[in-house]
């Protein structure tokens, strides 16, 4: 017996779990963990809400509330969507546990004091208008390297890489929308480089990490490492436990990793039993693509720097896209778990996420295919399987196991095939091949679904009730294995075929597949296990997916005619413009409202000169909550497009004139 430590990466406290979240890393992961065990190895499984870091940073900041709060909020929900798909974990706990603050802050200073930290003067941009420095996504503008818009200050999007915020082309305050200017700033770097030489021969000899984790860590290596900022200046975040290192936190990625650990460790509190031993024998990584880096690179050279064991392996699973187009949280082209699992079944999803493709592709859902898979796969031939051996057993044989007698040539060939199934799902398995694995089974099951046609026992059962005999038993025992080598894949399902045959799933082991049912067992009443989804049923979902397509086109969120009604547009005439000093983007605007004067600041600078606006008949919001931008009064909104910055206006008009 072999002691395994199995990781899920830790999801950022700023979101639910999608289907992109379950098929890359936490679905492989159960499935890695639920056959462990079964195999007899003792797993500790963990995994955390990684709760520090900007996005959830900036979040409470625009929502006025403070970040714990927020990351509570989605720990909550994302431990509910992780239960609600039967992911066993053994530990789910946070990063802003104290533990985690502890284990975070003396890995940061042992590796300071081994002389792998170092202090640096940096430049970063620093707002002026927010009076703080713009760490990571604070900061917005222009991709240096492939020229895309709203790239981050610590990565775009668009072409990929990892950005340091001063890189950024025309950067932006994304709080305010102000120019940042170019500060010089203390930080603590990690010696990442020093690590070049042993990370490549890690990566090279280790037989195995896949390829895909394998390439990719090669040519970064190839690039050659850099030195890497380990901290930030920022409220929120663990603080650097250094004397002078006021105001300073450790990265988010910094001591993410370490979530493994505390999550390990409070579990260990808990069991009393040192989740050191499951570390030091076989520690397996699941991840998503998009931090191969960070896993490849980041980790095992802190553990390196730390002396500590590397793991074993990094699994990585690829991207998921929906209905052939990128997902995307923010325009809502998404699936949520939640969502999912009010209409579905964990199972149906555990099933078809890993049945759809190789972990190792980038891969694509489709409700088309989901229904067309568990109809097909699941509904007709696993479920039909299933319940035509179980009825024929109580309409011919009582319910009960029949005696076998002399097999013939398919009998044996049956016989042979179910016998050797376990060990090629076990050696997929093994090799993280979960989609392989799954494909043998429903293979095997569509193959005894030709035995008994061939077989009809239906007929037999009057003509030569032996050979029917021994269809049914061979069926019977069939359905055992199909339900124990299923128990990784769709734990809840294969529960209601052991319920059948009388057994508990709890304790089940994967040599169980190998013991036969004895004859004369009687089993329970057959009742279908996979129903078909209905077309009706699938339209439904799609139209929910699309509608939410065009909203994004046409408008964001659905108000009331009486939420409209408290917005009071007036027509303006603009009576005064000059630009602010500083500002790129402002114009400071005098407009007469017909009842009165009002000073408003608009963001239009970049469109048009203040000579250009002046005399326009614009509209204008005028019961705005007067705020101050750069300083400067604004007691109302200028109406303009968005990207382009095209003002509305009303040359028409009457000044003053309500807009309804
Ligand atoms: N919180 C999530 C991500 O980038 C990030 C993972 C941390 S694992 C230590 O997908
Ligand atoms: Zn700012």
């Amino acid at each position: 017996m072999s002691k395994v430590f199995i990781t899920c990466a830790l999801p950022y406290a700023n979101g639910p779990c999608h289907l992109g979240h379950l098929r890359s890393t936490y679905i492989p992961a159960d499935i890695y963990a639920r056959y462990n065990r079964m195999k007899g190895n003792d797993v500790l499984m963990v995994c955390a809400t990684d709760e520090h870091g900007t996005p959830i940073a900036v979040r409470a900041e625009q929502e006025g509330v403070p970040p714990k709060e927020i990351a509570g909020r989605y720990h909550d929900m994302i431990k509910h969507d992780l239960e609600s798909c039967n992911i066993s974990l053994d530990s789910f706990t946070r990063t802003t546990d104290p533990t985690h603050y502890e284990i975070s802050q003396n890995f940061f200073l042992k590796l300071y004091e081994k002389g792998y930290i170092y202090e640096q003067v940096i430049k970063q941009p620093y707002c002026e208008e927010c009076n703080r420095f713009l760490p990571d996504r604070y900061v917005e503008g222009k991709c240096p390297h492939c020229g895309a818009e709203g790239a981050r200050g610590d990565h775009c999007e668009a072409c990929g890489r990892h950005l340091e915020p001063i890189q950024l082309v025309e950067p932006a305050c994304l709080i305010c929308n102000s120019t940042p200017e170019i500060r010089e700033s203390k930080q603590y770097f990690f010696k990442l480089s020093h690590f070049q030489e042993d990370l490549k021969e890690w990566i090279e000899n280790n037989e195995e990490l896949p390829p895909n984790v394998k390439n990719y860590a090669l040519q970064w290596l190839k690039e050659g490492l850099k030195d890497w900022i380990l901290t930030r200046d920022m409220e929120w975040g663990i603080p650097v436990p250094l004397d002078d290192a006021e105001g300073k936190i450790i990265y988010v990625w910094g001591e993410a990793f370490l979530g493994y650990i505390s999550s390990a460790s409070q579990w260990s509190k808990r069991e009393n039993k040192p989740w050191e031993d499951y570390w030091n024998d076989r520690a397996v990584h699941f991840i998503g693509k998009d931090i191969i880096y960070h896993h490849s690179i980041f980790w095992p050279a802190l553990l390196m720097a730390h002396d500590c064991k590397l793991p074993s392996t990094i699994i990585a699973g690829e991207y998921l896209s929906l209905e052939g187009r990128k997902m995307s949280t923010s325009k809502n082209w998404v699936i949520w778990a939640e969502d999912f699992l009010k209409t579905f079944d964990a199972d149906l999803l555990r099933y078809y996420l890993i049945a759809n493709a190789p972990l190792t592709r980038d891969t694509d859902f489709s409700w088309d295919d989901f229904q067309r898979r568990v109809n097909d796969e699941l509904a007709d031939v696993l479920g039909n399987f299933l319940h035509r051996t179980f009825t024929f057993t109580h309409k011919f044989f009582d319910g009960r196991i029949p005696e076998p007698s002399k097999f013939d040539e398919n009998d044996e060939e049956f016989e042979k095939r179910m016998k050797e199934l376990p060990e090629k799902v076990s050696e997929h398995i093994e090799k993280f091949k979960f989609r392989e694995g799954l494909i043998e089974i429903i293979r095997l099951a569509k193959y005894a679904n030709k035995y008994f046609n061939d077989k009809e026992p239906w007929k037999a059962v009057k003509t030569n009730k032996d050979e029917a005999a021994n269809c049914l038993y061979l069926c019977n025992q069939l359905t055992k294995v199909l339900a124990v080598l299923l128990v990784p894949y769709i734990p809840e399902k294969t529960g209601e075929i052991f319920k059948v045959l009388g057994m508990e799933e709890d304790g089940i082991t994967w040599d169980d597949s190998k013991v036969q049912l004895p004859s004369g067992m009687e089993i329970g009443k057959a009742k279908p296990i996979f129903k078909k989804i209905d077309d009706e049923v699938i339209e439904k979902e799609k139209n929910v997916l699309y509608e939410s397509l065009e909203d994004e086109d046409n408008m964001k969120d659905i108000i009331s005619i009486d939420d409209f009604a408290k917005v009071d547009l007036r027509v303006g005439k603009i009576i005064g413009a000059e630009s602010v000093k500083g500002s790129k983007n402002l114009l400071k605007l005098s407009v007469d409202i017909g009842s009165k004067k009002i000073q408003v600041v608009a963001g239009v600078a970049k469109k048009y000169a203040p000579e250009e606006v002046l005399n326009r008949k614009v509209i204008v919001v005028v019961n705005l909550e007067p705020a101050k931008l750069f300083g400067i009064k604004s007691e109302g909104m200028i109406l303009a497009t968005d990207d382009n910055m095209s003002l509305l206006t009303a040359e028409g008009a009457d000044i003053g004139e309500q807009i309804k």
